[in-house]
């Protein structure tokens, strides 16, 4: 067989694959992150054991984990996820390990969902497939967005706030777990992230110091 001839058959045989792989809704297909404030490590996602999964109850079996997530300064980390557009809705458990090392405590965690990373995020809108489970959201089996430190979870469609407690600095939680609906329609998401934390201490002290002085200035008057 002459060399073309050998070329052209490969290149049918990887057509003919192409177009028998099988297609999954919402499946995703790449990663990325951005952060001016963190590192991102080890993270993985397989095809979905059970495409079009919206709305079953309880955990779902397509899961998408990030190891570590490590802050190192107060700030968003935007986790941008590519899909394939197939016809349907499928259901992920996200599973996240969170390390503070901003040298602060954090009293809450705030995760949004949307598109695009950084100055260009845009916030995802009301009804348009993309959520946290939203109506429904009726895989709370695991449904602790922030983990064993933030006991009480207030959601909506695109906002999940996580507080009641507080993370420590230089703490380390392997159970930040949600729940997303991906629909078709859209050729990439984004899952932003952002620590809240108390006041830094150097903050506290400058503004205690400042009231000394105005209280010590309003008693010489
Ligand atoms: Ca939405
Ligand atoms: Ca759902
Ligand atoms: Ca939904
Ligand atoms: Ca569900």
């Amino acid at each position: 067989m002459s060399l073309s001839r050998t070329l052209i058959s490969s290149l049918a045989a990887a057509l003919l694959f192409l177009c028998q792989a099988p297609a999954s809704a919402g499946q995703i297909t790449g990663f990325s992150w951005f952060s001016g404030v963190a590192s991102v490590a080890g993270t993985t996602f397989s095809p979905p054991v059970a495409p079009n999964n919206d709305n079953a109850v309880g955990t779902s079996p397509n899961s998408i984990f990030v190891t570590q997530k490590d802050y190192r300064a107060i700030g968003p980390v935007d986790l941008v996820f590519d899909v394939t557009d197939t016809g349907g809705v499928t259901e992920y458990l996200v599973m996240e390990g969170v390390q503070n090392s901003t040298g602060l405590d954090w009293t809450s965690y705030h995760i949004e969902l949307g598109f695009g990373e950084g100055a260009g995020f845009v916030k995802s809108l009301p009804g348009d497939g993309l959520d946290f489970d939203s109506p429904d959201f009726d895989s709370d089996l695991d449904f602790n967005p922030g983990g064993f430190f933030f006991p009480i979870v207030t959601a909506s469609e695109d906002d999940l706030f996580a507080s009641g407690g507080t993370q420590p600095d230089f703490s380390f939680a392997g159970n930040y777990l949600f729940h997303i609906d991906v629909p078709d329609g859209i050729t990439s998401f984004t899952i932003r992230q952002s620590p809240i934390a108390v006041p830094e201490p150097t903050s506290l002290c400058l503004l205690l110091a400042f009231g000394c002085a105005s209280l010590v200035g309003l008693r010489r008057e």
